[in-house]
């Protein structure tokens, strides 16, 4: 079954399980293997991309920019109007991939596909509205003018847990943009991203474009020569804070822009004024959807005490239900997390959240079965405990409670990191209050609907820790281009700005 899906791909290799981890014929990385979460057996080897060989498919992409920033921003909307077509083709299998190799369930592997051809279609209409700005100038007979162009190649550094949404994200815009680019996926999803790459280069090798799109699988290594790099003008990277800190001063050391997406440490406040049955719906999906394993997870809930009991113990039953199993299973709601030393990290939150007078209401345990599977966990904590200012990559809700509105946003916003956020209430003030510069300090603020899952068409990111990038939708696009102000003289004399007075005689 493994093996049709990936000859479907078009990624298996025919015979010796081992494929190649970047465009390059013989490359001469490391043998990186792709692990499936779900039993902990290896599903295929890949050879990884070495220095050598990415320096090799930097020039290509360079070489690659030189004809695409040329291209009429329309005409290149085309390419990935093709990309988002063969997208939509390949989305079942490319949705199973995803399961298969991350642990997604079913629904959320191919949401995460979705997401990608959600991106070629913004990323289609985008190109023709790049829009840059009409000014009004001080001097007769002026114009001025912003116009954006192509940056150069883009370095997109992505994590296991959204292995090619987050791809797309800066790929389809980086595309239209004018830009090449070159993929560094996380080395724990590696099939995923040969796939998708192969499914591009299939279009693009019919083009004179081959070369805008580059894959290479690589680690933290590979990371750190990106972040070095002087010819990729922009580094755009999804990971932990802790990546996040490592790479980001190397790329202002050479005076390089980042676009970073890390971590989030998301809370949810639930007044008494709040819908709870909606509540509880969007704290479940929220805190146990892909095992706890979004950056916008819900790891904190934040709720008034009048009516923090009765919510717990309906959320606790909540939790006890949910079908735990083979993320491919239909009606599986919880699947593994990606490694086993991912389970080592939750079970040791567990052991500190107790050390520091946190209880454990459910969960807290390993499922015992092969594979990485782990018990969703809801732990009473307090706002003082070290742990709940920690993000940990697991299904573990720490849930507070509260007596005072102002009192909870001052306890949602005193984390390190400002991804996502959440009120619920059916209280106009109360919602405004969250909204407001006294509110929540996070990239994304909603209402009645939970802290993951957002849609495309935002801009997606987060302030403080979280590294204060902006991708996806909204004019996310600018960050992928360059901005030059332009001013041109039709007139026959030469006025000043600021009435200065140079006068030569000629
Ligand atoms: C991430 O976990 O890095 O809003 C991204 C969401 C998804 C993206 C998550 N659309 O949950």
């Amino acid at each position: 079954m493994i093996e049709d899906l990936l000859r479907r791909l078009g990624i298996h290799d025919g015979h010796s399980g081992v494929w190649a981890g970047s465009w390059i014929d013989q490359p001469g990385g490391e043998l990186i293997p792709s692990i499936n979460p779900s039993t902990g057996e290896p599903i295929a080897s890949i050879v990884g991309a070495s220095i050598a060989d990415y320096d090799r498919a930097v020039d290509r992409s360079l070489d690659a920019f030189r004809r695409w920033r040329t291209v009429p921003p329309p005409h290149r909307g085309e390419i990935v109007r093709l990309i988002g077509n063969a997208l939509r083709e390949h989305k079942d299998d490319l949705g199973l991939l995803v399961s298969l190799e991350v642990g997604k369930v079913r629904s959320e592997g191919l949401g995460e596909v979705q997401e990608m051809i959600d991106m070629a279609d913004f990323a289609v209409g985008l190109s023709r509205q790049l829009y840059g700005l009409t000014i009004a100038t001080e001097r007769p007979d002026h114009r001025m003018f912003e116009q954006w162009l192509p940056l150069g190649p883009v370095g997109i550094i992505t994590a296991f847990n959204f292995p090619v949404a987050v791809w797309a994200w800066n790929a389809m815009i980086a595309a239209v943009c004018g830009n090449s680019m070159i993929w560094k996926p996380s080395p724990q999803a590696p099939l995923t991203s040969l796939a998708v790459q192969h499914l591009v280069n299939q279009i693009l090798s019919k083009t004179e474009y081959d070369g805008v799109f580059n894959l290479a699988v690589g680690g933290a290594e590979l990371g750190a020569r990106m972040a070095d790099d002087e010819r990729l003008p922009l580094v755009s990277a999804t990971g932990s804070v802790a990546m996040g800190k490592a790479i980001a001063p190397r790329i202002a050391g050479r005076l390089g822009r980042s676009l970073l997406e890390l971590g989030g440490n998301n809370g949810i406040i639930v007044t008494p004024r709040a819908n709870l049955d909606l509540a509880l719906r969007a704290v479940a999906f929220a805190a146990v959807g892909t095992a706890g394993q979004r950056c916008t997870t819900l790891r904190r809930l934040i709720i008034h005490e009048s009516i923090a009991e009765g919510f717990v113990d309906r959320l606790a039953a909540a939790y006890r239900s949910f079908p735990i199993g083979n993320p491919w299973d239909e009606g599986v709601l919880v699947g593994p997390l990606i490694s086993e030393a991912a389970v080592a990290a939750m079970l040791r939150a567990v052991e500190a959240a107790e050390a520091q007078g946190g209880e454990v209401i459910c969960g807290g345990r390993r499922v015992d079965r092969p594979g990485f599977f782990v018990e969703p966990t809801l732990i009473r904590a307090r706002a003082d405990m070290p742990i709940v200012r920690q993000e940990t990559f697991a299904p573990i809700l720490y849930v507070m409670t509260y007596a005072d509105l102002d009192e909870a946003i001052a306890l949602h916003n005193s984390v390190a990191e400002g991804l996502s956020s959440a009120i619920f209430t059916d209280d106009l003030r109360e919602a405004e209050r969250f909204l407001s510069a006294k509110g929540s300090d996070c990239g994304i603020a909603n209402v009645n609907i939970g802290t993951s899952g957002a849609e495309i068409g935002g801009a997606f990111g987060g302030e403080k820790a979280t590294g204060g990038g902006r991708e996806a939708g909204s004019d996310s696009w600018k960050a992928y281009m360059r901005r030059q102000t332009c001013t041109v003289n039709s007139g026959s004399s030469l006025p000043l700005a600021q009435g200065v007075q140079f006068p030569i005689a000629p």
